[in-house]
């Protein structure tokens, strides 16, 4: 089977790549680079070292006996992502290769249209190429769980139920997303599930929680890092509150904290992005996934992270709720549903204090790293003074 990376490059596509090559698939990969650099724009860096691509791709076939077929480019350029194709011929592809963090999106008018732009032309760009070249293909495409936003009544997966005036009709859940990032996951679902009533194109529409993690099982050594992000742009909750301990930094619950979201492991995330390929949908069929282990409140990561970090090391963790930097809700209901994939045989790999040991391990390995990039932790990006032209 011939597997289709976009993003390859990633902090997921990277152990993706690895989890499919253990199990033998045929892997092609594309990347233009983009988060490596605009991560260095904001004068912060990987925790992890990640090699170049060169370099990452040899210890890639040392280690798994076989090589990704890599592509340098951007999947927003139309005729980039068709060449591809028309080589690959892909059973299969991921799209992962879009800007994925929320305040970069917020930071001003330029990153709000970079984000713009680039995800939603991404993602029409694979509709068309897959349409044009390889209608059969199965499109992966990773959206959030954020697209859904925290509504006062249970999340389902995609669609929902409803009676109205009487009538009654099934349709898409409401979306309400909170940052130009979330917004643009929106569009791009909106769009995929027009390909699909238009052409049929079959494809999984992953709504993925917050990812945490160092490693995956088959990241065996250094050569193999993923990258793994801790500043305030890049970085996310979990895995920022595991730095912030082992950096000496509070950790930081944004506001009251007791906003709650859906999060996995890495391990987890790839785990099920596998699944979702073994168990396709039918033929024709547009399928929402909604991708997350369990649902907690930031105060309770920042709580499990201070207990872990006591447990390693010995010493104390200190929590420092800081003025909220986004706009968004700090207590809610919070109830999405996420049965489908364990219907499709997804299992947990562990359970949250074991994981954030292991990342706080891994994380005093990398201290000084951790250390040096320290002024780049605390938030900065401001959503009410996102900046214009
Ligand atoms: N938060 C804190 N303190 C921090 C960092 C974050 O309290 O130091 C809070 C935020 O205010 C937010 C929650 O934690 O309420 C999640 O923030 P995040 O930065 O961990 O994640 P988010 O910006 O939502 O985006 C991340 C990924 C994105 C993915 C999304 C899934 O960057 O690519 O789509 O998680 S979800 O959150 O379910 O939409």
């Amino acid at each position: 089977m011939r597997v289709l990376i976009l993003g390859v490059d990633g902090y997921i596509g990277w152990a993706l790549a690895q989890k499919l090559a253990a199990k033998g698939y045929d892997l092609y990969g594309a990347d233009n680079f983009i988060t490596r650099k605009r991560v260095r724009e904001v004068g912060s860096d990987s925790v992890l070292p990640v090699p170049q691509i060169s370099k990452r791709l040899l210890s890639f076939k040392d280690h798994y006996g076989k090589a990704i077929k890599f592509f340098r480019g951007n999947v927003a350029d139309p005729e980039f992502l068709y060449k591809v194709f028309k080589e690959v011929k892909p059973d299969a592809v991921y799209h992962l290769a879009e800007q994925r963090s929320a305040p970069y999106s917020m930071i001003g008018l330029k990153q709000a249209n970079e984000t713009m732009t680039g995800n939603l032309v991404s993602t029409i760009n694979l509709i068309y190429a897959s349409k044009d070249i390889n209608p059969d293909v199965h499109i992966i495409k990773l959206g959030t769980m954020g697209e859904y936003g925290t509504p006062n009544i249970d999340i389902t997966e995609g669609f929902f139920d409803v009676e109205f005036r009487g009538r009654k009709d099934t349709l898409p859940f409401p979306r309400n997303a909170s940052s130009w990032y979330h917004w643009s996951k929106v569009h791009d679902s909106n769009n995929l599930m027009f390909a699909n009533r238009l052409w049929k194109l079959k494809i999984t529409d992953v709504m993925q929680g917050v990812v945490y993690g160092t490693a995956t099982k088959e990241i065996a050594h250094s050569n193999l890092y993923t990258r793994f992000d801790i500043d305030e742009v890049w970085g996310t909750a979990l895995n920022r509150f595991a730095a912030q301990a082992v950096s000496g930094l509070p950790i930081t619950p944004y506001g009251k904290g007791d906003q709650k979201r859906g999060f996995l492991s890495l391990e987890d995330s790839v785990s099920c992005l596998t699944i979702a390929l073994e168990k396709p949908p039918n033929e024709g069929e547009y399928r929402v996934l909604n991708q997350f282990d369990q649902y907690y409140s930031v105060n309770y990561l920042a709580r499990t992270v201070k207990e872990a970090y006591k447990e390693v090391t010995g010493n104390d963790a200190r929590i420092e709720h800081v003025e909220n930097p986004r706009i968004e809700a700090e207590e809610h209901y919070y109830n999405p549903d996420h049965d489908k994939l364990h219907n499709l045989g997804y299992r947990p790999s562990g359970e949250l204090k074991g994981d954030v040991t292991k990342i706080i391990e891994d994380l005093i390995e990398h201290r000084e790293k951790c250390i040096e990039l320290k002024e780049v932790v605390m938030p900065k990006t401001l959503w009410r003074k996102s900046s214009g032209l």
